[in-house]
């Protein structure tokens, strides 16, 4: 690129982001056994969910069997993900959770 010195120095972006990133939506399943309150804590820990809004959507999940905790690139949904099916094994839980693009 040319040099303008006595202008400044011209500066572009290495890689001009012209389209938005997709979009993951981080999904939590219902299942028969794990505990109510460890799913809100999950919601709390991972997903920054306050008791109420925490406690909303694992009911949600509870009654319709499936439901979404955030929407993340690709990259934040893969951590949240693995977060959360290590979190359940630690502790034994079958608790299962997946993304898919929004
Ligand atoms: N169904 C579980 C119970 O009755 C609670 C639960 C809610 C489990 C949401 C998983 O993603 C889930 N203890």
């Amino acid at each position: 690129p040319q040099q303008h010195y006595l202008d400044g120095p011209i500066v572009q972006e290495a890689k001009p982001r012209l389209q938005k990133p997709q979009l993951y939506k981080v999904i939590l399943l219902n299942d028969d056994y794990t505990p109510m309150e460890f799913v809100v804590i999950i919601l709390e820990r991972f997903f920054a969910k306050n008791r109420e809004d925490a406690t909303r959507i694992m009911l949600h999940v509870h009654q319709k069997g499936i439901g979404v905790c955030g929407i993340y690139i690709r990259e934040i949904a893969e951590t949240k993900v693995r977060q959360v099916l290590a979190f359940a094994q630690e502790h034994q839980h079958p608790l299962q959770c997946t993304m898919e693009p929004e």
